[in-house]
């Protein structure tokens, strides 16, 4: 496990490059907050140690802890992040009347997209809508597109942590043709994750990824 030391906070990301991890240390970085890092590589099984299980026994990233506290899930990292900072203005306040579709797409993307998503991935026959948790999958993705096209952001003009969210995944998604996008969620895609932040961490994910072949 190797350690990128930004400073001295309590922080830290547990990170592979390439993983769901990714885009909570994008988000690291559109907060601007102090982090530290520590970099496991993923190939050589090092996410199986027990140092790391100790701490996430399923062996996942993104795995973050803040002062003593573990949160996994990305969902959850994302949520977590984004409160913990609200003068970052990268989630709406507790009593914003986008709160709550903030709340909704930020779940839509672990308990219906990504479930959908998998099932097709590995070819599962698919069951009755009223028997899945996502719907079908095609109704649950043109939900989803539905959304983005009232842009530019998912919950209008501003870009919250959610859209770094779905920015990362779609693009991960479609580059792998698990789904099929139209040109609207292209645009939205390339408005997300054109920023700054994120050409940053892929260099920087780049360069990790070296040193670890
Ligand atoms: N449900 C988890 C999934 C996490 C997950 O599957 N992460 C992958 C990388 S994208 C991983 O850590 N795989 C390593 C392994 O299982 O050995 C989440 O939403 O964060």
């Amino acid at each position: 496990m190797s350690e990128i030391q930004s400073n001295q906070d309590t922080i830290t990301l547990y990170h592979a490059s390439q993983t769901r991890g990714t885009g909570i240390w994008v988000l690291l970085e559109e907060l601007g907050i102090p982090y530290d890092m520590k970099v496991l590589n993923f190939k050589a099984g090092e996410n199986q140690q027990p140092e790391f299980l100790a701490i996430n026994p399923l062996g996942k990233f993104p795995t973050l802890v803040h002062n003593g506290t573990v949160v996994t899930e990305q969902v959850a990292c994302y949520t977590y992040l984004a409160d913990l900072f609200p003068e970052k203005g990268l989630a709406p306040a507790f009593n914003d009347p986008k709160r709550g579709a903030y709340l909704r797409w930020m779940a839509y993307q672990g308990s219906s997209f990504e479930p959908a998503v998998i099932d097709k991935a590995f070819n599962r026959p698919e069951v009755a809508a009223s028997q899945s948790s996502y719907g079908s999958f095609d109704k649950m993705l043109q939900t989803l597109f539905d959304q983005i096209a009232k842009g530019p952001y998912l919950l209008g003009e501003e870009m919250y942590a959610v859209d770094i969210l779905w920015g990362l995944s779609l693009k991960w998604c479609r580059m792998f043709g698990l789904i099929t996008t139209n040109p609207v969620v292209d645009a939205y895609i390339e408005r997300v994750t054109s920023r700054s932040s994120f050409t940053r961490v892929e260099e920087k994910e780049q360069a990790l990824l070296l040193a670890q072949s």
